[in-house]
C-alpha cells in the first residue's frame, strides 16, 4: 500500500490542523507543498478544485480540510468517547473552521488597508464574543474541551491561537484562561512540539 499524501500550498493555512493530527497520531505521510504558480495546472484534477486534499493508502483522493481532519481524528480516537462528545468537539472545531476561518481568508486576500482594518475589527469582535461563550460554557475537562480528555477540539483551539491569530493581528484575550491553558497543553505534547520544531518555517 502507498503512503498517505497530503497536498496543500507552501504554508500552514487550513491544512495545519491535519498535520497536527498526523503528528499526534504518528501518521506516516508525504507532505506535498505546491507553489502558487503550479496550482492552476493541478486544480482540474483535484476532487473539488481546492486544497488541501489527501490521497489515502488505497489511492482514493478526498478534499475538504475539516472532513479530512475529522476522519483522522476519528482514526486516532481524538474525536470524543461518545456520540455526544463527538458532537461537542465538532461544535468547537466548526466554530473555528466554518465560522471564523472564512473571516481570516477574507483578510488574507484584502489589499485595501481601510477594508482590512474593518475586517480585523469585525473578526476581533466575533472572537471576543464566541470565545467568552466557549470559556464560560463549553470547557468540560481539566485542560481539555471534553470531559474525557484530549481531543481534536483542543488542537483546533491551539491551531487558531498559535497559527491564525498572530498572522492577522487578532488577539485571544488572556482572560480566557481555560482556553489558553488548553492551547499551552497542546503545544507541550511531545509529538506536536516535535512537529513544530521540524516543520517548514512559513509566515502562516
Ligand atoms: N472548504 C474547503 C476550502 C478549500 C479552499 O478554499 N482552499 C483554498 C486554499 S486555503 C484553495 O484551494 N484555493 C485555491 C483555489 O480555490 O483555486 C476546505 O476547507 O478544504
Amino acid at each position: 500500500m502507498a503512503v498517505v499524501k497530503l497536498t496543500y500550498f507552501k504554508n500552514r493555512g487550513i491544512a495545519e490542523l491535519i498535520r497536527y493530527i498526523f503528528a499526534y497520531g504518528g501518521q506516516e505521510y508525504e507532505d506535498e507543498r505546491i507553489a502558487q504558480d503550479d496550482w492552476l495546472a493541478l486544480k482540474p484534477d483535484t476532487p473539488l478544485g481546492s486544497m488541501p486534499y489527501v490521497v489515502l493508502e488505497n489511492g482514493v483522493v478526498y478534499s475538504e480540510g475539516t472532513s479530512i481532519a475529522r476522519y483522522f481524528a476519528e482514526k486516532f480516537n481524538i474525536r470524543g468517547r461518545t456520540a455526544e462528545e463527538k458532537l461537542h468537539s465538532d461544535m468547537i472545531v466548526d466554530l473555528i473552521r466554518a465560522d471564523l476561518t472564512p473571516m481570516f481568508i477574507e483578510m488574507f486576500f484584502e489589499k485595501n488597508d481601510d477594508k482590512l482594518k474593518n475586517l480585523r475589527q469585525n473578526t476581533q469582535e466575533k472572537v471576543d464574543t464566541w470565545f467568552q461563550m466557549v470559556e464560560d460554557r463549553h470547557i468540560k475537562g481539566h485542560n481539555s474541551v471534553l470531559e474525557s480528555g484530549f481531543s481534536w477540539a483542543d488542537i483546533a483551539l491551539f491551531n487558531f491561537i498559535n497559527d491564525y491569530c498572530p498572522k492577522f493581528e487578532v488577539a485571544v484575550d488572556e482572560k480566557f484562561e481555560k482556553i489558553h491553558t488548553i492551547a499551552a497543553a497542546v503545544k507541550k505534547k511531545p509529538t506536536i512540539a516535535a512537529w513544530i520544531e521540524k516543520r517548514p518555517k512559513t509566515p502562516w
